[in-house]
Formats: C-alpha cells, sequence, structure tokens
C-alpha cells in the first residue's frame, strides 16, 4: 500500500501552485468539472466497471473481440458534381485503402428538388452529388458490388425517393434487396433540431421514418434502417451531453414510432444504427461513446427485448467539421488525427476523418488521401486495434463516461417530461438549448478563454492559399438537366404516373408502406421531385419560423472597453440616421446550415444593431424583397454550401433592380480566399471568412455604414 494519501497530495499541490488545487478545476461547458487528479476513490462503487465487451451494457463495446477480431470501417463521407465523378472518386478510393462507401448529395436532392427546379441553380452538385433518378443512382455505384461493399447513405429529407432509387439500382445490378449491406440515415428529428433538410412537417416525416424501418426490417435484413445522428448537433453548438441526450432520446420516439406499427422490437431494433462526431476534447469524446452504449442499453431494456443485439449500440463517427480552422489549415491534419484516436479508444465501429481543406470546401484527392491515411496508420501502425477498450479502468476516463451517463441521463429526463422528443422538438427546447452553447462558445473564442491555435493564438502573419476543389455548378446542371430530360422521354408516362397516384393515395390514407409504393415510381423512372411531390400533396411543407436567442454574447462580453467602443460608435450612427442600423442575417438556396447565421445574428443583437434573421432557403429576389421590408441598411449572407458564386452576383443585381445598391452587401462563411475577389467585383462590400472574430465583424460593418471604407 502507498503511504501517502490524497490529503498529502492537496498539501503538495498547494506547495507547488502556491493556491489550493481546486483552482485547476476545469469547467466545460458540459457542466462537469474537470478536476486534476483522479483516483480509485472516484471509481468505487460504480457498478459497470467489471462488464465485459460483448456483454450488456456493452460499455466495453458492442463486440467481444472488437478491432482485435476486426478493425472499424474505414468509411469516408463524399460526393460532389456529378454521379460519374463521383462514381470516380469511391472507385479510386476504394483502391487506396477505403472499405466502406458513404455518399453525400447535394442539397436540391436533399430537398427533393430535380437539378432543373429553379430553386436550386446555386445547389446543384456543390456540397455533394447531384441524384435525379435511378439513371444517375446506376451510374453513381457502377462498378461497385453492392452485396460486397456496404453503402451509407445521408439522406432524411428525401429518404423514400432515394432509398427506392438505390433498391431498384441494386436490382439492376443483380443484387436483390435482401443482399444490400449499408446504412440510411433517415433520422428526421435531428433535421428539425439542426440540420434543417426536412421537407414535410414532423408527423408525416415520423410515419416516413417507421415505414422505412418497417420495410428495411421485412425485406432488407441486412441494411441498418436509420443511422441516429447526434454528429450535427454538435456541428451546431452542442454540449456533449447535449449530442448524447438528445440523440438518444431521438432514437428512443423512433423505437416508439415503429412499435406503435405493431412491429415487434427484436425484428428491427438490432438494425438501429447512431452517429457521434468527435471533437477535440480527447478523454470526454472516448468516455461519451462508451456512456451512450450504456444508457441505450438501459433504454432499450424498457421495451423488453429477447435479443442481446437489440440492446447494442453501434455507432458511426466522423471527426469535427467546425473544430477545423481556415487559418494554417495544415493544422486541421493534426486535430484529425487526435480525434480519430479518440472516437476509436470510444469504439467506433466506422469512421470519417475530415479532410483539412474542410473549412474552405470539398475535399481534394489530396486531402482525401491524408484523411484516409490518417485511419490506415491506426489500424495498421499504431497497436491500438490489438486490445479492447484500453481506457477502461482509468480513474478519469470511467468517472467522465459515468459522470456524462447521469447528466445526459438527467436531459433525457426533461425530454421525457415534455412528452418524448417530438414534443420536445415541436415546443423549441433542444434547439434553443443547442443554440445557447453555440453563442456561449462564440464568445469563449472570441474572449480567448478557448485558444485555438492558429487563429486567435500563434496566428500566422501570411498565409499561404492552398489549392481547394472547384465545381463548375452551371456545367453540372446542364448535364443533370440533359439525362433527367432523357430519362422522361424514354420513360412510359402512363405507367410512371399510375405509380406515382399509387404513392399518393398510401400517402393520403395512412394505409401501405411508402417506400414499398415508391419503388414502383422509382422502377418506372419517376425522379426524386416527382416522387417527393406526390407525397407533398397529402403532406404538405415545413417552415421552420427563424427564434434568435439574446443576452448570451453580451453579457459574456459585459464590461468589455472594445464592446463599449463599439457600442459609442453604434450610438452616433443611430442618432445620425435617426433609427439603430438594422442588419438582416440571410440564408439563401437550399443551404441550411444556420449555426453561423444564428450566433451572428444573436451577437449583433446584443451589440446592438437591429437584427433580423431570415428565413432559411430563400432565393435571392426573396432575401432582396425581405430586406427592402425590413428597410435594413446591411444585407449579410451567410454561405456554407458553396452556392456563394452562384447566388450573391444575384442577390446584388436584386438589389440593382429595385434601386436598392445602397443596401450593403456583405457575406460570411465557408469561403475560399480565391472567391473573395470575384464577390467584390460583384456587389459583396465585405467578406468574413472562417474564424471571424464577431467584433471585428461589427467594427467592419460599422466601417461600413459609417461610410468609410466602400469595401474591404
Ligand atoms: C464487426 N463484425 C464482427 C466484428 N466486428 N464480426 C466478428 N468479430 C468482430 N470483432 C461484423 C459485424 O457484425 C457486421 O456484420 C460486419 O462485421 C460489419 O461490421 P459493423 O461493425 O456493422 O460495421 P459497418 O458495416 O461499417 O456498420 C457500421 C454502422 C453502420 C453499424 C455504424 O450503420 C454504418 O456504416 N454507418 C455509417 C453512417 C455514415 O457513414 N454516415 C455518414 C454521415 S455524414 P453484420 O452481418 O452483423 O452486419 C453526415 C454529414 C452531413 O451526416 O451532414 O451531411
Ligand atoms: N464530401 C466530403 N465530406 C463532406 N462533408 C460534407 N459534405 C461533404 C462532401 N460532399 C463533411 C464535412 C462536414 C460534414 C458535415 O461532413 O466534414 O463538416
Amino acid at each position: 500500500m502507498p503511504d501517502k494519501t490524497i490529503k498529502d497530495w492537496e498539501a503538495l499541490a498547494e506547495k507547488e501552485l502556491k493556491a489550493g488545487p481546486e483552482s485547476l478545476t476545469w469547467h466545460t461547458p458540459e457542466g462537469i468539472d474537470v478536476k486534476p487528479l483522479y483516483t480509485s476513490d472516484d471509481t468505487s462503487g460504480m457498478g459497470d466497471l467489471n462488464s465485459l465487451p460483448g456483454f450488456e451494457p456493452f460499455l466495453r463495446g458492442p463486440r467481444a473481440t472488437m478491432y482485435a477480431g476486426r478493425p472499424w470501417t474505414i468509411r469516408q463521407y463524399a460526393g460532389f458534381s456529378t454521379a460519374e465523378a463521383s462514381n470516380a472518386f469511391y472507385r479510386r478510393n476504394l483502391a487506396a485503402g477505403q472499405q466502406g462507401v458513404s455518399v453525400a448529395f447535394d442539397l436540391a436532392t436533399h430537398r427533393g428538388y430535380d437539378s432543373d427546379h429553379p430553386r436550386v441553380e446555386g445547389d446543384v452538385g456543390k456540397a455533394g452529388v447531384a441524384i435525379d433518378s435511378v439513371e444517375d443512382m446506376k451510374i453513381l455505384f457502377d462498378g461497385i458490388p453492392l452485396d460486397r461493399i456496404s453503402v451509407s447513405m445521408t439522406m432524411n429529407g428525401a429518404v423514400i425517393p432515394i432509398l427506392a432509387s438505390f433498391i431498384v439500382a441494386g436490382e439492376e445490378q443483380g443484387v436483390s434487396r435482401d443482399k444490400l449491406s449499408g446504412t440510411i440515415q433517415n433520422d428526421i428529428l435531428k433535421e428539425f433540431m439542426v440540420r434543417n433538410t426536412y421537407i414535410y412537417p414532423p408527423e408525416p416525416s415520423m410515419r416516413i421514418v417507421a415505414d422505412i424501418i418497417e420495410y428495411t426490417a421485412k425485406e432488407m435484413p441486412k441494411f441498418n434502417s436509420i443511422s441516429i445522428s447526434g454528429y450535427h448537433m454538435q456541428e451546431a453548438g452542442a454540449t456533449l451531453v447535449q449530442e448524447l441526450a438528445f440523440t438518444l432520446a431521438d432514437g428512443r420516439e423512433y423505437v416508439r414510432a415503429a412499435l406503435a406499427k405493431g412491429l415487434n422490437v427484436d425484428d428491427f431494433a438490432g438494425r438501429l444504427s447512431f452517429f457521434f462526431a468527435i471533437g477535440m476534447n480527447f478523454f470526454m469524446e472516448a468516455a461519451k461513446l462508451r456512456a451512450a452504449r450504456l444508457l441505450w442499453t438501459r433504454i432499450m431494456k424498457e421495451f423488453k427485448p429477447e435479443k442481446a443485439s437489440s440492446l447494442m449500440l453501434r455507432t458511426h463517427c466522423q471527426t469535427s467539421g467546425v473544430s477545423l480552422q481556415e487559418q494554417d489549415p495544415y493544422n486541421n491534419i493534426i486535430r484529425t488525427a487526435f480525434e480519430a484516436m479518440s472516437a476509436v479508444l470510444g469504439g467506433t465501429q466506422s469512421l470519417h476523418t475530415n479532410s483539412f481543406d474542410e473549412a474552405m470546401a470539398l475535399p481534394t484527392d489530396f486531402s482525401a488521401r491524408i484523411a484516409r491515411n490518417t485511419q490506415l496508420i491506426l489500424q495498421h501502425e499504431t497497436g491500438v486495434t490489438r486490445v479492447v477498450d484500453p481506457l477502461a479502468g482509468s480513474y478519469y476516463v470511467e468517472s467522465l463516461t459515468n459522470e456524462l451517463a447521469e447528466k445526459a441521463w438527467a436531459l433525457i429526463e426533461e425530454v421525457e417530461a415534455l412528452g418524448g422528443m417530438t414534443k420536445a422538438v415541436n415546443a423549441g427546447l433542444p434547439k434553443r438549448l443547442i443554440e445557447e452553447a453555440a453563442t456561449r462558445r462564440q464568445a469563449a473564442v472570441d474572449r480567448g478563454e478557448e485558444v485555438i491555435v492558429g487563429v486567435n493564438r500563434y496566428r500566422l502573419e501570411n498565409e499561404q492559399p492552398i489549392d481547394i476543389l472547384q465545381i463548375d455548378n452551371a456545367a453540372v446542371r446542364t448535364a443533370q438537366i440533359k439525362r433527367i430530360e432523357e430519362t422522361r422521354r424514354r420513360r412510359n408516362s402512363q405507367k410512371m404516373k399510375e405509380a406515382l397516384d399509387t404513392l399518393a393515395d398510401v400517402a393520403r390514407s395512412g394505409k401501405g408502406n411508402l417506400l414499398a409504393a415508391a419503388l414502383e415510381a422509382a422502377r418506372a423512372r419517376a425522379t426524386v421531385g416527382e416522387i417527393t411531390d406526390a407525397m407533398r400533396e397529402a403532406f404538405g411543407d415545413y417552415t421552420a419560423v427563424p427564434e434568435v436567442v439574446t443576452d448570451i454574447y453580451g453579457r459574456a462580453f459585459e464590461g468589455d472597453p472594445e464592446l463599449g467602443v463599439l457600442a459609442g460608435r453604434l450610438g452616433e450612427v443611430t442618432k445620425r440616421l435617426g433609427h439603430k442600423p438594422k442588419i438582416m442575417v440571410a440564408k439563401l438556396g437550399q443551404d441550411g446550415h444556420d449555426r453561423g447565421s444564428k450566433v451572428i445574428a444573436s451577437a449583433f443583437g446584443d451589440i446592438g444593431f437591429d437584427v433580423v434573421a431570415g428565413p432559411l432557403f430563400q432565393t435571392p429576389e426573396e432575401a432582396a424583397e425581405l430586406a427592402l421590408a425590413e428597410e435594413v441598411t446591411v444585407l449579410g449572407v451567410s454561405s456554407l454550401a458553396a452556392g456563394h458564386k452562384t447566388l450573391m452576383p444575384q442577390l446584388a443585381e436584386a438589389l440593382k433592380e429595385r434601386g436598392r445598391e445602397d443596401i450593403i452587401l456583405v457575406c460570411g462563411g465557408v469561403i475560399p480566399r480565391q472567391d473573395y475577389a470575384y464577390l467584390m467585383e460583384n456587389g459583396v462590400s465585405a467578406v468574413f471568412g472562417p474564424g471571424t472574430h464577431v467584433l471585428d465583424a461589427a467594427r467592419a460593418i460599422l466601417d461600413l455604414i459609417e461610410g468609410k471604407r466602400r469595401n474591404l
């Protein structure tokens, strides 16, 4: 027995520090107080410490042998431009060591629009691949054996037409649906909270989820019916406790929806899968995955399954996009490597590692290679695959696991008290909590309390631009329109119309399975847009009302001299204008990533601007009209889906046509430096890239309003 006690350590620590060791406690955004030292006292009495992997509660992993038996799947998420270009990219990457495919669709497809729809001019082929019908799907998987390579498809809004087209593409490749292995995201609740690629209102959307679970349970035994995702919550600013709690509460809601369809829990629960983000809090992220498995078993026990696999949480992970920076982008390789290691120590089943050019554009072959090799090196060189759950028994990690589980459980209970996740989402609770956390985090970064190397510390004086992937959006659109027209010409219109009518009936009546009905329509070559519209008649559209949190950014900066100077200048401008300067924060096209726009709206409101948060999915004309109606001084567009080069000039033109070139047009978001000059030549007065300090942006906008500068 060592003869020293914790009291001895405290005394020694106090001598070293000249302060009590409690001064070292790290208060995390999760509300967890991380102490500088953990000992066996912290883990005594923890009941699940001695559980074994492969057995409930699966704390130590869903499989007995974990990576020693089979490493996680290297599954890189990708998709851009046309089906041909994406197919070639997948094949190159599979040949170089990638193990599973993961499809990123463009935002037009996500929201159920064909590439020829006027609302999606700026989105086609941009943030993912454009898929309009089975014809595109067949090209996408040409030469990729769907009975051997598992395919994940990130699709939620237009999930029915996309999954139907995938099944038909498989059939026509000679692979029957019972042999298809893979995963469909099919997680609509988090779309209403954070990701925003919904189409229909929550209730019919939940029916779609349940119909897919039902269909795959009966017909596609190797296919994971859903990927219940916390990833996007963390990207939107959620704390790890929020991510954990809301994801598991979503899972519980989906189980209830499937049971309400009359399914037996053991017939579908083993094919529910999960998806988490892995950010920079190294040990806490690994602990999060362990806690997730523990809690999921607890939740599933309520439904009294008989199979062990029904209690087992299996998950994909992706390293954090939001943790990556535009400044000194090679640092992102290092960040991603640490995050990947944390996901692996947490026991993920499948992993995507982000590319270092994340904050600027989609990956190039070069950046994708580094991202993939990060995982190959982990699997083949580090030895981490040899031992199951190597962090088990660490006083710190076990304490974190326990504390995350307790805190998340409390939040899950809060959701239950509201009547479950659909009701909580309708009441706006999760969205508000996540947006508050996002704003708090921005303030912490802007105040330098949270260090980001190369951004708010150790910043380079000169940044060298890097080569990025550029997509000729107009060419992709032209090619897609040509193929849609060809498909329409060749198909049997009568047969297709009948299939769409049947689908509309199934939607209207509430009887029958939507996916089964959509399969017929896809076989008859109905497009993604047409299948979506057939259901829209019965289901209607969903429109969110943007709300902005207040008093978080401002409070964090209370008493700050910089804020004082800005407030003074704002006062002067207000006097001169006769009113507070008004800024509208707009989102154009199908880009639903709204964390940035919400944080800006919230912070600018606290700084003292009058703020209008525009709705999602506006056309440039609609945004211009709203800006005029609101009599704004500044129109700021947040662009995260690469539509800026198409949409910003159109917006400038729309203002000009209305004789309102005086409205100051600015934009921010994921915009590569290579594009700044083009935007400035086309009516934009300032571009704020990733990593911009909010007070710097406010100062620049005041300069523009005061006429000190014409553009930046
Ligand atoms: C695994 N297996 C083992 C084993 N480990 N067998 C023996 N010994 C071991 N140690 C078996 C499994 O049981 C399974 O077979 C098979 O090997 C494959 O293993 P898996 O663990 O199921 O891996 P995988 O097939 O890769 O599935 C992982 C998953 C799945 C369950 C998490 O849902 C998945 O791949 N998800 C990926 C989701 C994704 O890529 N999303 C991208 C989102 S991007 P069997 O027969 O049991 O199946 C995004 C961004 C955005 O959302 O916003 O756009
Ligand atoms: N190709 C590759 N990665 C993508 N991501 C999003 N779209 C694509 C794509 N088309 C990744 C980024 C982003 C996360 C949501 O997924 O890392 O942060």
